[in-house]
């Protein structure tokens, strides 16, 4: 008996040395101590041996359960372990294999020069006000004081929709729209898209982009106009800037002006991108004129107003030193990633 006991121990041992799961685990468990297991069927033998010997195999029995139970025990915590450390490493990470880069996208220079400009006016006070790129003709032509007959209301100018709706060729009806509903003082920039029947070249596109300004107060004067004009050339051009204004004739402001800045490639003295000018015009301002204001339920006697307009492509392209507006309709990503 002694020696089937030794059997038990030595053959359970040599079983739970090259287990490879709980399950094989649990087997052998059953195997060796379970109801119908080895050593149980052992010790149901014990009632045929003496006195003497039954305590003897009795102990011996018991070390060779707390032995197989201790043994099975540390191999299930091996087996534990080894589960472990493998789905670890599984997980392992190599932090030294190059990423993933990911194809970030960015803004548009366009975007980029409308974000500017928004934020030198903000800077000084306006606020952004914004309308309906398909607008009535009353308030695009009309209540600017455009009248009929007026070459901007040709179709070879403007694309119309029907008798009295048309795409925006400019964004004043916004500013339009504004006055309409409230009283001043007013300070607005109205930002966006525009529409005129032009045939696409390097300055010119039936859709652009276009910022007006609008502020109307007591006393509000044509100095200024200058001196707004010539913050926000310093702040987009450089604080070298200078501008001038030339006389010209637009119907909704009296008086009206073209508004060059200094070439911002030779500082004035004269060179191709300004055509030997040293000035490059960029926007056309003027006093509201006293008609619009009255149209829109301002009075003229008491208030007065200043308005200008820019192009936003022209002024990425001399922001930018882009010699060809088409470039910023094209898309063409070799060209977006230069700015
Ligand atoms: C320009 C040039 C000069 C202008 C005028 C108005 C309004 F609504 F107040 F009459 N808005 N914008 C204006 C004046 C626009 O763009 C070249």
């Amino acid at each position: 008996m002694k020696e089937q006991l030794n059997n038990i121990k030595d053959s359970a041992q040599k079983e739970l040395s090259n287990i490879k799961s709980i399950q094989e685990l649990e087997d052998i468990r059953i195997k060796f101590l379970g109801k119908k297991g080895e050593l149980t069927s052992v010790l149901r033998g014990m009632g045929a041996l003496s006195a003497e010997e039954r305590p003897v195999i009795g102990q011996l029995a018991n070390e060779v359960r707390a032995f197989l139970e201790n043994e099975i025990e540390n191999a299930k915590m091996e087996l534990v372990r080894r589960e472990r450390s493998s789905a670890l490493e599984k997980e392992v990470i190599d932090v030294t294999i190059p990423g993933k880069r990911k194809n970030l996208g960015k803004r548009h220079p366009l975007s980029m020069v409308m974000d500017e400009i928004k934020n030198i006016f903000i800077g000084m006070g306006y606020e952004i006000a914004e309308g309906p790129e398909i607008e009535l003709d009353y308030y695009n032509f009309e209540a600017l004081n455009i009248p009929q007959g007026h070459p901007a209301r040709d179709t070879q100018d403007t694309f119309y929709i029907n008798q009295n709706m048309l795409l925006r060729t400019q964004t004043s009806p916004v500013q339009i729209r504004i006055m309409e509903k409230s009283q001043p003082p007013i300070k607005i920039i109205c930002p966006g898209r525009v529409y005129r029947s032009d045939a696409v070249d390097a300055t010119h596109s039936p859709i652009f982009h276009q910022v007006e300004g609008l502020v109307v107060d007591k006393g509000v004067t044509m100095g200024d106009l200058v001196g707004t004009l010539e913050v926000f050339a310093k702040s987009i051009f450089g604080e070298n800037t200078k501008i001038r204004l030339r006389p010209h004739h637009f119907p909704f402001t009296e008086p009206s002006a073209e508004v060059d800045v200094s070439c911002w490639t030779c500082g004035g003295k004269g060179c191709r991108v300004c055509k030997n000018e040293g000035w490059i015009e960029i926007l056309g301002a003027g006093m509201v004129h006293p008609k619009v204001l009255k149209i829109c339920g301002i009075d003229p006697e008491v208030y007065s107003g200043f308005a200008f307009g820019l192009g936003v492509e022209r002024t990425a392209m001399g922001r930018f030193n882009i010699d060809d507006l088409r470039h910023l309709y094209e898309n063409d990503v070799r060209f977006l990633k230069q700015f």
